[in-house]
């Protein structure tokens, strides 16, 4: 195929009258609010939300275009609680022998256990779902590239736009993950990736007092 450009269309900025430091000022110190969330509202959160939210997700950069995720978005309570169930399954083993006692003293300060009250509370769960590869019309096996980078992308691209919204999530990871494939029928070429709650926080929701590494230790200037 011959190749074929157009014209790049400029981004647009949010903060039009604005100089570009006191923008990016102004957005680092709205991001620097974000943390996870693990006690949710059950207040609801309109669907088209969740597609706006979804289409900004799968807007993100790929290897070679391949786009390769799936975005499984949960409203129906049944499947919560079969998930739930599953995932409370694997992380009692998890917290009782499957990690190590450097791994459980690591997550001490997160005071996080086998319980995940978080699945069935949340308005939506997103399952995000790698494609190790493609299946093509034809049956046959299509490659994927850098697929762990192109969807840990598209996963920040959601984080960062469910906390611009004020909205809350939580980048939950039940292994092994394999029942979620099982639970959610994908197919032979789609593994789970992260599991999303996606709401607003708990009145009275606390997280951990943590504070992230200075600019200093995680920038360095060559
Ligand atoms: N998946 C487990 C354990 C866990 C692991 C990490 I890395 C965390 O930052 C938090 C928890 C769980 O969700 O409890």
């Amino acid at each position: 195929m011959q190749e074929q450009f157009k014209p790049f269309v400029h981004p647009v900025n949010l903060y039009n009258n604005k100089d570009l430091v006191a923008a990016s000022s102004e957005l680092s110190l709205l991001m620097q609010g974000r943390r996870s969330v693990r006690t949710f509202s059950d207040k609801p959160i309109p669907a088209e939300v969740i597609h706006n939210l979804v289409s900004i997700a799968a807007s993100a950069p790929s290897g070679a275009h391949k786009q390769p995720w799936t975005f499984c978005v949960i409203t129906s309570d049944e499947i919560k609680l079969k998930i739930r169930e599953a995932a409370e399954k694997e992380e009692f083993v998890n917290y009782h022998g499957r990690m190590s006692d450097e791994w459980l003293q690591d997550l001490k300060k997160f005071g996080t256990d086998w319980h995940k009250t978080f699945i069935t509370t949340a308005p939506y769960i997103v399952v995000v779902f790698k494609k190790t590869y493609d299946i093509e019309a034809d049956g046959s096996k299509g490659k994927n590239y850098y697929v762990n980078e192109s969807v840990g992308i598209a996963c920040g691209f959601l984080l960062s736009a469910i906390h611009q919204l004020g909205l809350v999530s939580l980048t939950h990871t039940p292994s092994p993950m394999n029942f979620l494939a099982e639970l959610l029928n994908r197919p032979s070429n789609e593994k789970a990736f992260l599991l999303i709650p996606i709401g607003y926080a708990a009145d009275d929701a606390k997280v951990p007092d943590i504070e992230r590494k200075p600019i200093e230790e995680v920038m360095l200037k060559y």
